[in-house]
C-alpha cells in the first residue's frame, strides 16, 4: 500500500492540499484541491473567514479520500502572527482580524510606554512590524478589554484548525516566534514580557516543536472526510516550512522565499539581537530544530498581485505572462520606490500608491501599466540587492548563490532582475517550497528521512531547480 502525506498550505490569497508519496527515493507531489483566500471587511476591519477556510480544509481531505489516496498524516501551515482568543467554552472572542488591518496603528507608541524597542528586540530578536501579535493583543486590550479578561486560550490560525480537526489545543514554536512574544534565548514564551504588557500568561500553552503529533481526526470530522489521518505539527509558519525545502546542504547561499511576501535571509544557529541588527530590522524567526531564520520581510508579489487585481475588469483578466510582457516593454523606466514603505501594506489602490510615492519623491511618475509594473520589479530587485549587502555585513561573509523557492520563483523576469541587481548566481525552485517543507517534516517524523540534510538532498534530486542565466 502506498503511503500518502498531505500538506495543507494556506497563504494570503489561496490554500492548497498537496499530497506526496515517495517513489524510487524521489518525492512525488500532486495538487488535490485548491481554494481562494483573502480578507473580507466586517465592522470596518479586515478579517479572515475561518469557518469557510475550515470547511475547505475538510473538503480537501475528502477529495484525497475520494481519489483513493487517503493520507496517513497531514499538517497545516499558514502565514504567521494572526491568532484567535477562545473563551471558557472554547468559542472565538470577536472577529478574527487580519494582520493588514489598521487597528494596530499607534500601538507601537503604547508598547513603548511598557518596554523600550531596544529591550524588546534584545529579548525576542523579532523585527518591528506593527502587525505582530504583540501589537494586535494591545489593540484588543484597548478596544475590547473584556476579550482579554475572558480569554482562556491563545491559538494561532493553524493551531485553531488543528483544534477543530482533533479537539486538541497545541501551541507550536515556529509560528509563536513570529508574534514577538517568545524569548530568543529561552525559546519559550517571554513570561516577564507578557506580565509587563498586561496579557495573562495562562492563555499560552506549552510550545511544541515541529514533528509533534497533535492527534487523530475527531470521529465526526473523519466521517466527513471519509478517512482517518494523524494530524502532525509541521513548521506551522509557512516561511518556516518554505526554508526547510531549500535544495542545498552547504551554507554558501541566501534564500528568498517568494510569494505574497519576499522573505530573504540565511539560517543561523543563534539569534542575532544586536542594536545594529535591530536598526536594519532583521528578524530571528524560530525554525525546525531551533535553527533561526535571520531574514528580512520585503513587500513581495503582493504589490504585483494588487496591481493585477486593479487592472482586471469584468471583460478582461490579465495573466501574469501578459503583465510581464507589458513590464518588459517599459523596462528602462527609471523610478524606484521603497517597497517596505507602509503605504504599500494595504493601500486602496496599489497603482495609485506607487504613482504617489514617485510623485512625492520627485521621480518620474509611471503612466502606463507596464511602467507601473516595471517600477515594482526594479524596486523589488533593489530591495533584494540592499538586503544581500546588509546580510553580508551582518554575517561578515560573502555568499555565492541565491536560492529562490515558492510560487514567485516561476517569474523568470523577476529572477533575471535578481541576478542583474545582486550579481549573484540565482537558482529557482522548487515551486512548492512551503508545502514541501511541511511534507518533509511529516516524512522525518515517520523515519523516511533520518536527518534534515537527507531530506534536503532528496528535494534537490526530486525537483527541477533552474539556474537563471
Ligand atoms: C508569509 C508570512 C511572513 C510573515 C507574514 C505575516 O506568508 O508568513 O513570513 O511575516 O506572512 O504573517
Amino acid at each position: 500500500m502506498m503511503k500518502y502525506y498531505l500538506a495543507v498550505d494556506i497563504g494570503a490569497s489561496s490554500g492548497r492540499h498537496i499530497l506526496a508519496h515517495l517513489e524510487d527515493e524521489k518525492i512525488i507531489l500532486e495538487e488535490m484541491y485548491r481554494f481562494t483566500n483573502g480578507n473580507v471587511t466586517r465592522d470596518g476591519h479586515l478579517c479572515w473567514e475561518l469557518d469557510r477556510l475550515f470547511e475547505e480544509i475538510v473538503n480537501g481531505i475528502a477529495a484525497c479520500a475520494k481519489a483513493g489516496k487517503a493520507p496517513s498524516s497531514m499538517g497545516i501551515d499558514t502565514w504567521g502572527v494572526d491568532f484567535v482568543l477562545l473563551d471558557k467554552n472554547n468559542q472565538i472572542l470577536g472577529d478574527t482580524i487580519a494582520y493588514r488591518d489598521s487597528r494596530t496603528d499607534d500601538m507601537d507608541k503604547l508598547l513603548e510606554t511598557m518596554i523600550s524597542p531596544e529591550e524588546l528586540y534584545e529579548r525576542t530578536g523579532i523585527q518591528k512590524q506593527l502587525y505582530n501579535s504583540i501589537y494586535q493583543l494591545l489593540a484588543i486590550k484597548n478596544e475590547h478589554p473584556e476579550y482579554i479578561k475572558n480569554a482562556e486560550h491563545y491559538l494561532m490560525v493553524p493551531e485553531y484548525f488543528n483544534y477543530l480537526l482533533t479537539g486538541v489545543m497545541m501551541n507550536e514554536y515556529t509560528n509563536a516566534t513570529t508574534g514577538q512574544l517568545v524569548n530568543a534565548v529561552t525559546k519559550d514564551w517571554d513570561y516577564e514580557l507578557l506580565d509587563r504588557i498586561g496579557i495573562p500568561s495562562k492563555i499560552f500553552g506549552k510550545l511544541h516543536m515541529p514533528k509533534t503529533s497533535v492527534g487523530m481526526l475527531k470521529p465526526e470530522i473523519a466521517k466527513k472526510c471519509g478517512c482517518q489521518t494523524e494530524v502532525i505539527l509541521p513548521a506551522t509558519h509557512d516561511t518556516g516550512s518554505a526554508v526547510l525545502a531549500v535544495p542545498a546542504n552547504d551554507d554558501d547561499f541566501i534564500y528568498l522565499s517568494s510569494g505574497t511576501w519576499s522573505l530573504m535571509g540565511i539560517e543561523r544557529k543563534y539569534a542575532e539581537c544586536s542594536l545594529k541588527s535591530m536598526k536594519y530590522n532583521f528578524t530571528n524567526e524560530g525554525g525546525y530544530d531551533y535553527r533561526f531564520r535571520y531574514l528580512k520581510n520585503i513587500m513581495g508579489l503582493w504589490m504585483l498581485q494588487n496591481v493585477r487585481k486593479e487592472m482586471n475588469t469584468d471583460n478582461k483578466t490579465y495573466t501574469f505572462p501578459e503583465l510581464i510582457a507589458m513590464a518588459k516593454e517599459a523596462d528602462g523606466f527609471p523610478s524606484i520606490v521603497n517597497c517596505n514603505d507602509s503605504s504599500f501594506l494595504a493601500p486602496k489602490s496599489m497603482t495609485d500608491a506607487v504613482r504617489y510615492y514617485c510623485e512625492r519623491t520627485g521621480q518620474k511618475i509611471p503612466q502606463s501599466m507596464g511602467e507601473v509594473m516595471v517600477v515594482i520589479y526594479n524596486s523589488l530587485a533593489q530591495s533584494y540587492k540592499d538586503t544581500v549587502a546588509e546580510l553580508e555585513e551582518m554575517s561578515g561573509r560573502k555568499f555565492t548563490r541565491i536560492h529562490v523557492v515558492g510560487g514567485g520563483c516561476q517569474d523568470m523576469f523577476l529572477n533575471q532582475k535578481i541576478k542583474t541587481f545582486t550579481g549573484k548566481e540565482v537558482y529557482a525552485g522548487p515551486v512548492e517550497g512551503t508545502a514541501l517543507g511541511n511534507l518533509m517534516v511529516q516524512m522525518l517524523k515517520d523515519g523516511s528521512f533520518k536527518t534534515l540534510e537527507e531530506a534536503r538532498e532528496c528535494v534537490a534530486s526530486s525537483f527541477d531547480v533552474k539556474k537563471v542565466d
